[in-house]
């Protein structure tokens, strides 16, 4: 298949999902066309053959009331289904992603209908964007009209259906993680620099954005460190990074507290630090818990959104509710004080990786859903016949 991939290229979970399914997609024999304002972060540092970027340029005037990125990659996709002849268009974010889908092909020859439409609907495009009034009507449209819209976890597709009354199918298909990639003992381990006198390293990251709480992270830390040494790894950045720091400061941890910024390697810590702290808000699947799981890692979360899909309580890690920091403290002391727990919890979390998460059971999911829209709205060749191929496509003159 010939297949656009649409998605958010910097650092964040719905960008990286959609990198790495293109990425196996093109693995698997398939033509993948990416389109976003700048090349994705893994892409640019893992390329693979047969998968093409092409980089949407928007246009900033005084008189235009804001940046018309929407629209810019509306004319792209055109361009790139014209050259390429693309079967699907996979859009990574409802908004606008999935608008400027329809855009394009109303743009192309109407009676042929050139292309499908997927969405998938990663969390914040459902639990912030859509559902600001601004946006809802719109989101509502885009979920309706795409011909497949997935949800990374059951409960974003019940939050969806709960918030938009939405009538339509809609397909549960989870994160996954590269466990060749993402695996305990990478070297460089940075193991020695973050923790030099042996003391256990909790890890966090995340793009610091208010539902990460990474003030609770902090908060989690100075419990922990009342009981015993450790230190503290925040990576990436984000708006409340700054709030951390100082409340870093107020607890009078700040010294043994390492904020280390954007990292592209993230394995590199996750594959040796001893546990990972997410006490997010909400997440609608938890990308990072995943990976830190595929690295052995025992994870202590918040029981918010889709994360009890993920990290089942005492076998893989420990859910608290959420802003209970006072138990998820104690639940990091409880893993860290059992060094033979800690690595049976770790096993058991890339375990459960290597049963529910690779790219083996969750690429196929894709593709048997791209077949089945491909199939059930097939559009009809000139003809006559059913052709879905690309090659068949008319596409209108002169755009
Ligand atoms: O909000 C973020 O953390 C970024 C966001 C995104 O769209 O890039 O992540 C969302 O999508 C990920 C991939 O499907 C999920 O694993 C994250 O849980 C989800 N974040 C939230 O729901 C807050």
């Amino acid at each position: 298949m010939k297949i656009g991939i649409v998605c958010y290229p910097t650092y964040g979970g719905s960008g990286v999902v959609a990198t790495e399914l293109g990425r196996f997609l093109a693995l698997r024999g398939h033509e993948v066309h990416f389109m976003s304002f700048t090349l994705p972060f893994r892409l640019a540092h893992d390329p693979v053959d047969n998968v093409f970027f092409h980089e949407v340029q928007s246009l900033r005037y005084d008189v235009l009331p804001s940046d018309l990125y929407g629209i810019a990659l509306a004319s792209k996709i055109v361009q790139v289904v014209q050259m390429h002849g693309l079967d699907i268009v996979h859009v990574h974010y409802a908004v606008p992603h999935a608008i400027s889908a329809f855009m394009a092909r109303s743009a192309l020859d109407k009676q042929y209908h050139p292309f499908k439409v997927v969405t998938t609907l990663h969390g914040t495009d459902i639990t912030l964007v859509g559902r600001a009034p601004s946006f809802f009507p719109i989101a509502a449209y885009a979920i309706n009209q795409s011909d497949a819209v997935t949800t990374v976890s059951n409960w974003l597709k019940d939050e969806t259906i709960r918030e938009f009354g939405i009538k339509r199918p809609i397909d549960v298909i989870p994160n996954f993680v590269d466990v060749e990639k993402f695996r305990r003992g990478l070297t460089p381990c940075k193991k020695s620099r973050l923790a030099p006198h042996g003391e256990k390293i909790l890890l966090h990251i995340s793009n610091f954005r208010p539902v990460k709480r990474a003030t609770d992270v902090v908060e989690i830390y100075a419990r922990v460190r009342e009981k015993i040494p450790a230190v503290l790894v925040m990576v990436g950045d984000g708006p409340e990074r700054d709030n951390a720091a100082q409340r870093a400061r107020e607890l009078h941890v700040e010294e043994s507290v390492k904020f280390l910024g954007k990292q592209d390697n993230i394995e590199l810590f996750m594959s040796c630090a001893d546990v990972f702290v997410f006490p997010s808000e909400y997440e609608s699947f938890g990308l990072a818990a995943l990976e830190a799981m595929a690295c052995e890692l025992p994870v202590v979360a918040s029981n918010a959104g889709g994360l009890p899909e993920v990290i089942d309580p005492g076998r893989t890690g420990f859910l608290a509710e959420m802003g209970n920091v006072d138990e998820m403290a104690a639940r990091v002391l409880e893993v860290l004080a059992d060094g033979e727990r800690a690595s049976t919890m770790g096993r058991e979390a890339r375990k459960s990786v290597h049963d529910q998460f690779l790219p083996e059971a969750i690429i196929p999911q894709y593709e048997d859903l791209y077949q089945r829209v491909l199939r059930d709205t097939a559009p009809v060749a000139p003809n006559g016949t059913n052709g879905i191929g690309a090659d068949e496509y008319i596409y209108a003159d002169g755009i």
